[in-house]
């Protein structure tokens, strides 16, 4: 009788902790790479269609104000993994195959999303575009990723490795044709659903669409009015479809936390797209490059529609640490906060009172609310993706006629209000003498902790080499 009192106990047990297992959400972020806030239909694209990411806005929550923390891949990505400001996370440069970068990558000491889910019993894993270091200790499966399937960097054949695809460090497929990379990835994290459909699964899925080259697979050359870029981001609306079909068919639509967002904003000059009303793309602290599409579903938990909150990609870490019901990391200052009240009411204030856009090492522009204070800045102070010699320091104060680099120098500081101009079109610094001096008194205060150019912040992880903001 005992015996089986025993046994009732340990079956009951074992039920309640499957339940708890099951009852934690799947949570997929599909990243994509150069993606800009009007490059979607559902963002107001007119050339080019993307039903199925616009089903995914009309099932989930549209934001209209979310940020990243860089205009650039490698911090970007550094600062949606780890919560944290790359100046804090150490990643602030964008990352290359060079002799200088060799001992580059996301600090071993970091704790990313993935290792917080991985304590979590979550099966973790990486699809796609890396470029967070190449080498031992900087690698997805030193940063809570039990896998990783896919490129190191960016596609280039510049160099014999960066056409190989990696899984787990290893090179399963060699001098790989860029257009092949998109299915190969879309297939693998299907493969991974089904996998996992019993636990929960931990899915970052980060495409290289639609960063260079400008490369869409034969099948989808001429489909859009947008020229190739237009048919690139057509396919990359094809492949989010068939993955969120495969949910569908699986049944895992209902335990499935789907995150869609863009690394940082379009690199307009060189290869077009667009940042839609909003000035400036990548490479720059305009709004163009920091504020992307960005789109967050869950079926039957979240609320619906589109959101105008003032977000942060850095937000994701504590948030899906609370959805999982995970620990955030209290040995270290995490700079996102934990939105999951937004997502499920869809109401509600941002939790950010400043928030600040650095280029490189630079600090060059600080938020708070509507007002968005740029700060002086020379060619000079520039991280080697921004320097210009010949640029002369912007010093007019309306931006309708800067161009597709945006605003990189500056004279003296400019002040937007973004409720009423987005575009960061007409300064009005004049008018709002009293936030000028507060974001300057902030900013003084934000490069002791964070540093910039000429000062190392009393929170900053510097990267291990000399010279941050430029190649060699
Ligand atoms: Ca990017």
């Amino acid at each position: 009788m005992k015996i089986f009192i025993k046994l009732s106990i340990l079956i009951c047990f074992s039920a309640v902790l499957k339940m708890h297992a099951q009852e934690k959400p799947n949570i997929i972020i599909l990243f994509a790479d150069d993606l800009g806030y009007g490059d979607l239909s559902c963002y107001g694209a007119q050339d080019v269609k993307t039903p199925n990411i616009d089903q995914l806005a009309n099932e989930g929550l549209r934001f209209t104000d979310f940020q990243v923390a860089s205009s650039v891949c490698s911090p970007s990505r550094a600062a949606l993994l780890t919560g944290r400001y790359p100046m804090r996370n150490g990643f602030p440069v964008a990352q290359g195959k060079i002799e200088k970068h060799k001992d580059y990558g996301l600090d071993p000491d970091e704790i990313t999303i993935a290792d917080m889910l991985l304590k979590e019993d979550y099966a973790t894993m990486a699809i796609g575009k890396w470029h967070l270091g190449f080498n031992k200790g900087h690698q997805p499966t030193d940063h809570g990723f039990q896998q990783h399937y896919g490129l190191q960097s960016n596609w280039n054949t510049s160099h014999p490795d960066l056409d190989d695809v990696y899984h787990n460090g290893k090179v399963v497929k060699e001098n790989v044709a860029f257009e092949t990379l998109i299915g190969d990835y879309t297939n693998k994290a299907i493969e991974y659903m089904e996998e996992n459909k019993e636990n929960p699964f931990f899915l970052y899925l980060a495409y290289h669409s639609v960063h260079s080259p400008i490369k869409p697979s034969k099948d989808f050359i001429g489909t859009s009015k947008g020229s190739l870029y237009g048919d690139y981001v057509q396919e990359l609306d094809y492949h989010v479809g068939r993955l969120t079909q495969a949910l569908a068919d699986k049944k895992l639509d209902e335990n499935t936390i789907v995150i869609f967002l863009s690394d940082n904003g379009p690199a307009i000059c060189h290869f077009g797209g667009s940042a839609g009303p909003l000035n400036g793309g990548k490479y720059t602290t305009m709004e163009g490059g920091f504020r992307i599409p960005a789109i967050i579903k869950w079926k039957g938990k979240f609320a619906t529609g589109v959101n105008d909150t003032f977000l942060s990609s850095m937000d994701l870490l504590p948030t899906l640490a609370s959805l999982a019901g995970a620990e955030t990391p209290k040995d270290r200052v995490i700079d996102g906060k934990n939105i999951t009240s937004v997502l499920k009411t869809g109401k509600g204030i941002s939790p950010h009172k400043y928030v600040y856009y650095y280029n490189g090492i630079n600090l060059q522009a600080i938020r708070k609310g509507p007002w968005k204070l740029h700060l002086p800045r020379t060619s000079e102070d520039q991280p080697f993706w921004s320097k210009n010699k010949n640029e002369k320091p912007f010093n007019g104060s309306n931006l309708k006629n800067i161009g597709c680099r945006g605003l990189i120098a500056l004279g003296r500081p400019l002040l937007f209000d973004l409720d009423h101009d987005m575009g960061e079109l007409t300064d009005i610094s004049k008018k709002h003498p009293e936030i000028v001096e507060e974001l300057l008194k902030e900013a003084e205060r934000i490069k002791k902790e964070l540093g910039d150019i000429d000062v190392i912040g009393t929170d900053q992880r510097v990267p291990p080499f000399e010279n941050i903001q430029e190649k060699i």
